[in-house]
């Protein structure tokens, strides 16, 4: 029956596409504002509003954007190496990418979450998940670089990731892929009695904001989609929707549709801190990676964890409830008072809404309708407060602006739609191009949302801009929601798959920008601070250049006695003290990418020696008048040569004059 609902679901859907084509013109006439152009014009020198910072979907990156004019500032590496400044190729990096299966150089990532404080974002870390290798990194938003990357054991396609509670206590993570736990050889098919799923704490330091795996709760083999973590009164519990509570493992598209209703499996985490501190919990052996730039020296390092507790729901009554939630739910977001749950479901027309209290009052008045695997499942009556009928197709995120209204996103009929909490009634709609993912308004999942825009994420482009053969680009479109009716404004091409996206006010990030890393802190063990230390040293096969950069030259810019087989590692520190002034370098058949080196730190990048020659490096980045000046060579010569180690031979001295007869 569910096939069926799914079935007519998207023929509707297509239906609605087609109309939602034929009729574009005349509906974007009418949405967008009548001084658009005006509305989203910051004139050049000027700044934008907001800092906007999108997941880059399947690109593994973060990329930041400025609101209202979609202007694309810089594209941050996370997960994925970037050739483009040496991140995962320069040595210092390459830890960051390390996991228990080896070096990773590429993820998906879809959550961009800012740290919070009292469930406000307070500009100072930006988390976002990789779905594929389990695992979350953390952006400084000082130096928008990417400082820790932390391995989620015991996960699959680690979705319901990384959202925060209102102080950072935790980030929490959810596996969308169950897994056998521990990983083991066993029958696919005995996905019911083998596979389980994860939900993960994970703590951050308040001052350093170093992550480390607190606990994880061992749950029924659902598929954990995503998360939100109540703030206010709902402080202390954490909601993740699940769907694929038929445990199917082959033809989902059918068989995790079968059921009427999923779960929201609501956690209260303090409840499990307690039964932690009472040795509830197993300790699970379990290998991953834990890597973390060092500030000073700017290597990264990695850890290697073996262990972590794992508590079980029937071992600690009372840590976690599912609430039954229809449809095969995808978002659930908390509304700014942290009153409201409020559920997607890809396949559903109406938008299920939990209220906390109810929650709270069918717990102690036991309202429980079965158990699954140790967790009770709450009944639903008791636990909805109320749903928005009638709400749209394919409803999957919501974001909040703190007056009351919530604004839905809706894949299948491609729009977003305004609805007013406790009366659920919808006051608006706009169409969008197309096939909308997430939508976000500037801390619209947080206590105090900003409002004013809200951008809306589109899976499909189709016709909306000149053809790029058979990949065409996703899109952001940006809504003014300040009035009654929500008014389009701009939309703007985005870097891979924007998902989720965050923004903050610029003037929190402005101020605190890093301009340069001074000089006197550098800690690098290969670190060369003043010209006068540039030298070249051999130990055994391996040559160190401790090399410097400064607007124009490099020193030194010769570089001889190198012989075919030894590995040459070039360790450049740019000892400029200059905001905007990195020195890229580059170097003839290097393998891995360019190094690009701001001003104060040092970067290594690996080079082999493999024939004889003279190979010529330089600089990458336009940096002066002379930067087409700023170059130098390496000589390479047969091995057991004599050519002596070091900076290259003084020119021959010009020939003495010819004595006169
Ligand atoms: S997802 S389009 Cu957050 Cu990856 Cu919903
Ligand atoms: Cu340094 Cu161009």
């Amino acid at each position: 029956m569910r096939t069926k609902t799914l079935v007519k679901l998207v023929v509707v859907a297509v239906g609605v596409l087609a109309v939602a084509f034929a009729a574009r013109a005349a509906k974007e006439a009418r949405s967008l504002a009548a001084n658009a152009a005006q509305r989203v014009y910051v004139a050049p020198g000027s700044y934008d509003e907001f800092y906007a910072f999108m997941s880059g979907g399947f690109s593994g990156q973060v990329s930041v954007y400025g609101l209202p004019s979609g202007r694309l500032f810089r594209v941050i590496p996370v997960f994925s190496a970037n050739p483009e400044n040496g991140y995962g190729y320069a040595e210092e990096t390459k830890p960051l990418l390390m996991t228990s299966h080896g070096p990773v150089p590429w993820d998906d990532t879809h959550h961009p979450e800012l740290s919070q404080t009292k469930g406000v974002p307070d500009g100072r870390w930006l988390f976002i998940n990789a779905n594929n290798t389990p695992r979350i990194a953390r952006i400084d938003l000082r130096s928008f670089e990417t400082v820790e990357i932390i391995e989620i054991p015991n996960a699959g396609g680690q979705h319901a990731s990384p959202f925060t509670t209102e102080n950072g206590e935790y980030i929490v993570a959810g596996t969308r892929f169950s897994v056998p736990i521990p990983q083991q050889d066993v029958a696919i098919s005995s996905f019911k009695d083998n596979f389980k799923g994860t939900l993960s704490f994970i703590k951050v330091d308040p001052e350093s904001g170093r992550m480390s795996l607190a606990f994880q709760l061992l749950m029924p083999g659902f598929n954990y989609d995503l998360a939100h973590c109540g703030k206010g009164p709902s402080h202390g519990w954490c909601f993740y929707t699940s769907y694929n509570s038929e445990q199917a493992h082959t033809l989902l598209e059918v068989n995790a549709s079968k059921n009427d209703k999923d779960f929201v499996a609501a956690v209260n985490w303090r409840r499990a801190e307690e039964c932690i501190a009472q040795g509830k919990a197993k300790t699970l052996p379990t290998k991953y990676y834990h890597n973390h730039l060092d500030e000073g020296s700017r290597i990264a390092k990695s850890e290697v964890i073996d262990s972590e507790p794992v508590l079980e729901p029937a071992s600690c009554e009372g840590v976690v409830y599912f609430l039954p939630t229809p449809k095969s739910p995808h978002g659930v977001d908390v509304d700014s008072t942290g009153r409201y749950i409020v559920a997607g479901g890809k396949l559903s027309s109406t938008i299920p809404v939990h209220s906390f209290e109810k929650i709270q009052a069918a717990i102690a008045g036991k309202k429980i309708a079965t158990t699954i695997a140790g967790v009770p499942v709450l009944e639903f009556e008791a636990v909805l407060a109320g749903e928005v009928p009638n709400a749209c197709l394919g409803p999957l995120h919501n974001e909040f602006d703190g007056k009351g209204y919530a604004y839905t996103s809706c894949f299948l009929s491609s729009e977003v739609i305004k609805w007013q909490l406790e009366t659920w009634k919808i006051v608006d709609r706009i169409p969008t191009y197309y096939s909308i993912g997430h939508l976000m308004i500037p801390g619209g999942d947080s206590a105090k949302p900003w409002g004013k825009y809200l951008v809306a994420m589109n899976k499909i482009t189709k016709d909306r801009y000149l053809p790029t053969g058979p990949e065409l680009t996703q899109s952001a479109q940006l809504i003014d929601i300040t009035g009654d009716k929500m008014q389009l404004l701009l939309d703007f091409p985005t870097v891979g798959e924007p998902h989720y996206a965050q923004a903050i006010p610029a003037d929190l990030l402005v101020e605190k920008s890093t301009r340069m890393f001074p000089l006197e802190n550098n800690t690098h063990p290969y670190a060369t601070k003043t010209e006068k230390d540039a030298r070249v040293e051999r130990q055994g096969k391996d040559v160190h250049v401790y090399l410097t950069s400064i607007r124009s030259h490099f020193k030194p810019d010769n570089v001889e006695g190198v012989q075919v087989g030894d590995t040459v590692f070039f360790h450049l520190t740019n000892v400029e003290q200059d905001w905007d002034v990195p020195h890229g370098f580059a170097v003839l058949g290097a393998q891995n990418a360019e190094l690009l080196v701001m001003p104060g730190e040092t970067r290594t990048l690996k080079w082999e020696a493999k024939a004889p020659g003279v190979y010529p490096f330089y600089c990458t980045d336009f940096c002066s008048a002379l930067h087409q000046e700023m170059q130098g060579y390496v000589r390479v010569s047969p091995q057991g040569s004599s050519v002596p180690l070091g900076t290259g031979a003084p020119p021959p001295a010009p020939a003495a004059p010819a004595p006169k007869g």
